[in-house]
């Protein structure tokens, strides 16, 4: 029978758990790597103060987002691993090639979850230009790096209260 929520409550880092048995892996894009780089120190920093040992993150590069999905489904042969993050950035160009990449990651990812029933993150931010990607990787908007890595160990909070 389905559980009856009483109430709803907001996103937000009070919500997170501890993480501190999880094992979580980073897939991260080269591309654009200042703005992944500082994705990756806000996911990996986020994972550390929730308590997960440094040992239970395992951390892999890839070229660019579109070899995300790829690289997701690689960390996941790992069957131990309880999420993976995704961190990306694709930045609008002349050409159409922004849009391919992001639907195909997008879709890819969400895939790759479907496909391993585990929480697969989309820490990928799509931006017009390179001051909204510097605005949500440490800057005004925040660090998405840091979200990602909430979901993630909340996400992985929620398919362990299932089993
Ligand atoms: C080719 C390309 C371009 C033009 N732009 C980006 C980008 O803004 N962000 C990103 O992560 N990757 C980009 N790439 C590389 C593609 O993701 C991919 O690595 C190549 O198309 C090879 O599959």
């Amino acid at each position: 029978m389905a559980t009856y929520l009483k109430s709803l409550s907001d996103f937000s880092h009070l919500e997170v758990a501890s993480a501190e048995n999880l094992k979580v892996g980073i897939v991260v894009a080269q591309w654009n790597v200042a703005i992944t780089g500082a994705l990756y120190d806000g996911a990996y920093q986020l994972l550390l103060d929730k308590k997960v040992a440094p040992e239970n993150i395992k951390t892999i590069q890839v070229p660019g987002s579109f070899e995300l999905i790829s690289g997701a489904d690689m960390l996941l042969s790992d069957t131990s691993l309880d999420a993976v993050i995704c961190l990306g950035c694709v930045i609008q160009g002349e050409t159409r090639h922004f849009d391919f990449i992001c639907d195909a990651v997008a879709n890819g990812i969400a895939n790759v979850s479907i496909k391993y029933n585990k929480p697969v993150i989309f820490g990928v931010l799509t931006t017009d230009n390179q001051q909204q990607a510097e605005d949500r990787s440490g800057g005004k908007h925040g660090n998405k790096g840091e979200e990602a890595a909430i979901t993630a160990i909340q996400m992985a909070h929620i398919q362990a209260s299932l089993t």
